[in-house]
């Protein structure tokens, strides 16, 4: 069964034909597919425009108003354009696992670790989406050889969230994120842009209702108003996005977050209570738990060994350890000062700076039990 359905008046053969590609996709490891016109999209680019202008997208200066403007305008770029394929692909979330390493542990993103069904090791979702989307386009080009196409996963130049919204795939929840029926918030996005004209889904008319566990659960506050988020206050953005040091008012709220941060997830009850289909079917994840003291040491190699293939490799081994030293700042016990002494002995002055401010934080905290991690 498609997540999404078609109201309205029926287009044989494209209907048929778009069903076709659903199943194909929903075949192929997706758990949730739809279609969406390619008109512009207005209230995206607001949002986005909003956000920018505002400073809440601070430190990402990739994102800015031309691209803004492009990406709610597919229309403009791709003239040959009829409808876009929206898809969902979903990863088990990990957040939550228990998994205490002696000194301390670091949680990783789940979605970080994401691996095909099957596959040994974790893979960038990036690569791994594109491959996906690349075989439904060689499908689709199996009845339409001239049919074009144009892929984005992440990194394009396209409104992910609000494309998957007008396809109805699902909804956009108080915490920003698309929640789908089938994985929850636990889902990636990606969008085929096709010159073939495939009727639109109908959009989700479900919601969070009153429910606000996010903006609460958030322990940085970084959830302003229902889907508006302040990347200066978002776990996610310290820990992967910000180059560079890290103020020191910002690295407690961090805790034990070294990769991007699911807490936003974690306490959706869509994601928690409600029996998901596709939560699990993304693919295991290794442990999103890892022992703090064996990561500060990781030279290139190990980090490759580790992370290679990974989004984790995107961000680089200096800024992973540069979230291992604050996170033991946070949550490490006594157990690690030496450690951190030995660590200082080979760093350099920002890298030694911060280590002896995470030695600071472990003494006060042991001397003051009451100064517990935030979360
Ligand atoms: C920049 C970026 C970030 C930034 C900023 C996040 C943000 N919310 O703006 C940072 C680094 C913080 C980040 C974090 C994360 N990200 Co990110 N990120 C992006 C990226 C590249 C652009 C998002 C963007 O344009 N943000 C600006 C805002 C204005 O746009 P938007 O989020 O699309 O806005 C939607 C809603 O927030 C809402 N909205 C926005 N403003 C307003 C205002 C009002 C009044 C209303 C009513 C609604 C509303 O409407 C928009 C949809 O139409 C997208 C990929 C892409 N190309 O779209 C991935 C993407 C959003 N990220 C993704 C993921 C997985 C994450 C993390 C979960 C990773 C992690 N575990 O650490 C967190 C989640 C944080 C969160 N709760 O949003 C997925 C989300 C999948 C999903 N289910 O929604 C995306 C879509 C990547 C992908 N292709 O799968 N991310």
């Amino acid at each position: 069964m498609h997540s999404a359905g078609f109201i309205g008046k029926r287009h044989a053969p494209w209907q048929e034909e778009r069903d076709r590609v659903f199943d194909a996709a929903l075949a192929a490891g997706w758990c949730a597919a739809g279609t969406a016109t390619v008109d512009p999209f207005p209230d995206a680019e607001q949002h986005l425009l909003d956000a920018i202008r505002q400073g809440r997208l601070t430190g990402m200066d990739w994102m800015h108003e031309r691209r803004a403007h492009a990406a709610a305008h597919l229309d403009e770029r791709f003239p040959w354009a009829k409808s876009i394929i929206a898809l969902a692909w979903p990863y088990p979330p990990g957040g939550m696992t228990a998994n205490p390493a002696p000194g301390g542990a670091g949680r990783i993103a789940s979605y970080a670790l994401l691996r095909e069904s099957g596959a040994t090791r974790a893979e960038d979702y990036h690569s791994l989406l594109e491959r996906k989307c690349r075989e439904l386009v060689q499908h689709l080009r199996t009845t339409h050889p001239d049919c074009r196409a144009k892929i984005f996963v992440d990194h394009g130049w396209a409104v992910d969230r609000a494309i998957a919204e007008r396809a109805g795939i699902g909804f956009i929840g108080k915490n920003a994120c698309l929640i789908t029926p089938h994985g929850g918030s636990f889902v990636l996005l990606a969008s085929i842009v096709t010159s073939l004209p495939f009727p639109p889904t109908a959009p989700s008319r479900k919601s969070c209702g009153s429910c606000t566990a996010c903006m609460s659960g958030c322990p940085t506050g970084a959830i302003l108003s229902p889907g508006v988020i302040d990347s200066r206050k978002c776990i996610s953005y310290w820990t992967i996005e910000h180059e560079g040091d890290i103020p020191e008012d910002i690295r407690p709220l961090l805790g034990d977050w070294i990769f991007g941060c699911d807490l936003c997830q974690d306490v959706c009850p869509i994601n928690g209570v409600k029996a998901l289909p596709g939560l699990h079917a993304g693919g295991e994840l290794p442990s999103s738990r890892m022992d703090l003291v064996q990561l500060l040491f990781l030279d290139d190699g190990g980090f490759l060994d580790l992370f290679a293939g990974t989004p984790v490799e995107r961000t680089g081994r200096i800024r992973l350890v540069r979230n291992v030293v604050i996170a033991l700042g946070n949550v490490g016990t006594l157990e690690v000062l030496p450690h951190l002494a030995t660590f200082m002995e080979s760093a350099d002055g920002a890298m030694e700076e911060l280590a002896a401010w995470a030695v600071m934080s472990i003494r006060r905290r042991q001397a003051n039990p009451a100064r517990l991690p935030l979360h």
